[in-house]
């Protein structure tokens, strides 16, 4: 099946022409009026112009937000959990609303937006709908006459800057435990994908009090920088690249916040001797496994952009694989059968390009793939890429840096020691994937990889109830599981004396 593209007769979603910021419950114009213009990578042509917005209209939003703080706080936990769990439904009922929406913002094939995306992003407000109503204070009893309460209470006012590849799965990921834990939210998208958050706002913006949730759209250094920097935010989370995060925790610190940072990745993919013991379903599902570093086209921040395979099973491994590499089916984003779409923006695509000059020059192989795509008709100027695998060595700039494309850099390992040795030689520790029928070996490898996320017989799962976050130079703090409560919350200690003797 095929879905319309936006815009046209009988599309399931039409966007303006023209977008403002959301704030107060309102649409408001930027300060200075002025737009910039938005492009779909799956045609390359502008479609919309969205708010460019400026300080001046950051400070409008937090203002606001400040304003609501309070009544939000007191909503009962039980109502606040109510309006998620709305949230949530009303984001069902529109699945495929926001799947082709989300395509068209991002590139991304419509069978994942809807079959991942959503549903997840739908997930992730039940969640912190139901843990909110879970937690728990506590009271320690100091001496026979004084006790510790110690209460949960919000932030404050929150600022979240998300990036562009999973633009309402991140935003969810911000969102849903922010106002879980009663604070109030201003939130940036990105610039490459500002659309499809409007059109999730049209449909659940009757659900909250004004305020309360509020979004600034515009570019990083105009309307980004005066987020994390204002003295109104009580918090700072974002999504990005590492150098920016960096900028990030510069900007938090001048105001004594906290932050959380979601950062860069390369990920190792680690596959032992065993997985080929046997051709069963554990070796296709290892393949599989490898072939994930085209999910999202790449775009994904726990890529498995690294595989590391044992030498004796290298060339039996990659022949199973290139075959399956070659069975992902590239085409048009708004058709369910396209397993490979858009690169997010043409910057990005050009960015992928460079690799693959930069992996040419210092000498690796070129496996498979390497080249732009350029299709017929509608998507003639899109931004598409070539699944590609190059072979080299862990030394190689296309094993250290984030491509973030459908690149997978794959190298030789002659034992475990070497395994872990190149696994762990990397700036970043976002995620990592071993793959072995001995769980043993698995077991201890999981623990041995100094990464925040190991897979461990599968990838690229993304359950709501599963910490995620960073070690090294791949952020800090943690999203989802209800620990993320604890980086939206500080802890209130009330001291009680019930003595009547003087002290
Ligand atoms: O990221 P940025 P970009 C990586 C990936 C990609 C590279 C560049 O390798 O190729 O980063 O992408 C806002 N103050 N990741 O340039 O700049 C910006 O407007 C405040 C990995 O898009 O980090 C956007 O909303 N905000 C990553 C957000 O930060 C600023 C996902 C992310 O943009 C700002 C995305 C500033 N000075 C890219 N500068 C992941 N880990 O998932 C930018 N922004």
């Amino acid at each position: 099946m095929r879905y319309e593209q936006p815009g046209k007769a009988n599309a399931l979603v039409h966007y303006e022409s023209r977008y403002d910021n959301f704030i107060g419950g309102e649409w408001v114009a930027p300060a200075d009026g002025e737009y910039f213009e938005n492009v779909s990578p799956v045609s390359g042509k502008v479609y919309t112009e969205i708010a460019r917005s400026k300080e001046v209209d950051v400070e409008r939003a937090l203002a606001v937000a400040h304003e609501a703080k309070v009544g939000w706080a007191a909503t009962s936990v039980a109502n606040r959990s109510q309006i998620l769990n709305k949230i949530a439904d009303r984001m069902e009922e529109n699945l495929e609303k926001l799947a082709v929406a989300e395509t068209w913002d991002n590139g991304k094939p419509v069978r994942e937006a809807l079959a991942a995306d959503i549903p997840l992003a739908v997930d992730h407000f039940r969640y912190f709908a139901s843990v909110i109503r879970a937690q728990e204070g506590g009271v320690s009893q100091i001496d026979e006459d004084t006790v510790a309460y110690h209460f949960h209470e919000p932030l404050g006012v929150v600022g979240q800057i998300i990036p562009w590849n999973f633009p309402l799965l991140m935003m969810s990921w911000k969102v849903a435990p922010a106002l879980a834990a009663g604070n109030c939210v201003v939130l940036k998208p990105a610039e490459q994908t500002p659309a499809s958050i409007n059109i999730w706002l049209e449909l659940v913006k009757d659900l909250l009090p004004a305020g309360v949730l509020n979004v600034v759209q515009g570019f990083g250094l105009e309307a980004g920088k005066p987020l994390a920097q204002s003295d109104q935010v009580d918090k700072v989370a974002f999504t990005g690249e590492t150098t920016t995060g960096r900028m990030i925790m510069q900007y938090a610190s001048e105001n004594i916040i906290p932050v959380t940072l979601e950062l860069g990745g390369k990920s190792p993919n680690i596959f032992f001797a065993d997985v080929m013991d046997q051709d069963d379903g554990y070796l296709e599902k290892a393949i599989e496994g490898f072939v994930m570093f085209a999910l999202n086209q790449g775009e994904v921040c726990t890529c498995p952009s690294r595989a590391l395979i044992d030498e004796s099973i290298y060339d039996e491994f990659m022949e199973r694989a290139l075959k399956k590499v070659k069975e992902i089916k590239g085409g048009d984003p708004l058709d369910t059968n396209t397993m490979i779409g858009a690169q997010a923006s043409e910057e990005q695509l050009e960015k992928i390009l460079s690799y693959f000059d930069i992996a040419k020059q210092e000498g690796a192989e070129v496996v498979t793939g390497g080249n732009r795509i350029k299709y017929e008709g509608d998507q003639a100027e899109g931004y598409y890429v070539e699944p590609t695998i190059f072979k080299g060595n862990n030394k190689m700039r296309v094993f250290q840096e984030e491509i973030f494309g459908p690149v997978v850099s794959v190298t030789t390992f002659k034992d475990q020691d070497e395994a872990l040795e190149i696994a762990n030689d990397t700036l970043y520790g976002l995620g990592a994937g071993v793959w072995s029928r001995n769980i043993n070996t698995a077991y201890r490898f999981g623990r041995a990889i100094q990464s925040g996320r190991v897979w461990t017989n599968c990838f690229h799962v993304y359950p709501a109830h599963a910490a995620f976050g960073g070690y090294k130079k791949s952020g800090i703090g943690r999203e989802n599981h209800l620990m993320m409560l604890d980086h939206y919350q500080q802890t209130k200690n009330l001291l009680v004396s019930y003595s009547e003797e003087p002290q």
